[in-house]
C-alpha cells in the first residue's frame, strides 16, 4: 500500500470519513485493515485445509499446543515423547521467536524435530507448517507442534491440526479462559499443568475447569503434572483415543 494512502487518515482530524466508498483510497482505514487481515487468515485456512488433507493422507495425527510463555508445554512433551517412543512414530515442530533451545531439549529424546524461528512473529502459520512437516518425511504417528507462548494470536490460525490443546498452568489464575476467551474456544482440550503446585498458589482447579467450560461446554479438561507424572496417563489415554478416531475416520 502506497504511503501517501494513509493520507487522509492522519492528515485530517475530524474524526470520522465522509466517505461514500466511490474511491478505493478513501476507504476508512480502519476498513482496509480487517480487509488485510481477512485476506491473510483466507490464504492461510487455505494451505491449513491442504496440511489437513496431507496428514490424512500420511495418517498423521497433528496436535497444536498452545499457551502462554512458560505454561510448560516443552516440559510436557518431553515427558510425552519419553513415554510413547518405542511404541509410536512422532515428530515435532518447534517454534519460537528465536533460538533453538526447546528444540535441543525435545532432539535430546530421540524424536525428530524440526524447528522453525518466527522472528518478530506471534503464532504460527500454516505455511510454515508445510514446510516443516515437507522437510520431517514423516508418516503414519504423532505429530506435535508447538506454538509460540501466546494466547491470543496462534487461535486464530488453522494449522491443518487434527486438535488444538491449550495449556494453562495452575499459576496462571482461574480467570485466563474469560480473559482470552478465543483462544480456548478454539480448542478441543485444555491441560492443566504443573499440578503439584497447586497446594502453593491457591489455585481453585474446579474454577479454572469451570471457566474454560463457560467459554467452550465441549472442551475436555485433563490435570496434569509434568514434574510428579500425575495425570500424564489420562493425556496418553486422550492421544490414543483420537489416533483411534482418526483411522477410523480414514
Ligand atoms: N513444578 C513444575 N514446574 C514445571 C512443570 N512443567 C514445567 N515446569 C517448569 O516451568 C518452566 C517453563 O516450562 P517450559 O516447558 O519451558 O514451558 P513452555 O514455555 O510452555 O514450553 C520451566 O522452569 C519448567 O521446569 C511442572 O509440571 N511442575
Ligand atoms: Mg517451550
Amino acid at each position: 500500500m502506497p504511503p501517501h494512502d494513509h493520507g487522509p487518515d492522519h492528515h485530517h482530524h475530524h474524526g470520522h470519513h465522509h466517505d461514500h466508498g466511490h474511491r478505493p483510497e478513501s476507504v476508512p482505514l480502519k476498513r482496509r485493515v480487517i480487509e488485510v487481515e481477512r485476506g491473510i487468515l483466507d490464504r492461510n485456512d487455505t494451505i491449513a485445509a491442504a496440511n489437513r488433507r496431507n496428514f490424512a493422507d500420511h495418517r498423521v495425527l497433528a496436535l497444536n499446543l498452545m499457551s502462554s510463555p512458560g505454561a510448560g508445554k516443552t516440559t510436557l512433551l518431553v515427558e510425552t515423547l519419553k513415554r510413547l517412543r518405542g511404541d509410536t512414530n512422532l515428530a515435532v515442530i518447534e517454534v519460537d521467536q528465536q533460538t533453538a533451545l526447546d528444540a535441543d531439549r525435545i532432539a535430546a529424546t530421540g524424536v525428530p524435530v524440526w524447528q522453525v524461528n518466527t522472528g518478530k512473529g506471534c503464532h504460527l502459520e500454516a505455511a510454515d507448517v508445510a514446510v516443516a512437516f515437507d522437510r520431517l518425511h514423516f508418516a503414519n504417528g504423532v505429530l506435535f507442534i508447538e506454538n509460540v507462548g501466546n494466547l491470543v494470536c496462534p487461535a486464530g490460525f488453522d494449522l491443518g491440526e487434527a486438535h488444538k490443546v491449550v495449556v494453562c498452568s495452575v499459576t496462571e489464575g482461574e480467570d485466563k479462559p474469560l480473559k482470552y476467551p478465543d483462544m480456548f474456544a478454539a480448542a478441543g482440550l485444555m491441560l492443566i499443568s504443573k499440578a503439584d503446585l497447586a497446594p502453593h498458589c491457591d489455585v481453585d482447579i474446579a474454577a479454572l475447569a469451570a471457566n474454560a467450560r463457560r467459554v467452550n461446554p465441549g472442551i475436555g479438561v485433563i490435570t496434569l503434572s509434568a514434574r510428579s507424572g500425575e495425570g500424564l496417563e489420562s493425556w496418553l489415554g486422550w492421544i490414543a483415543a483420537a489416533r483411534a478416531l482418526r483411522a477410523v475416520a480414514e
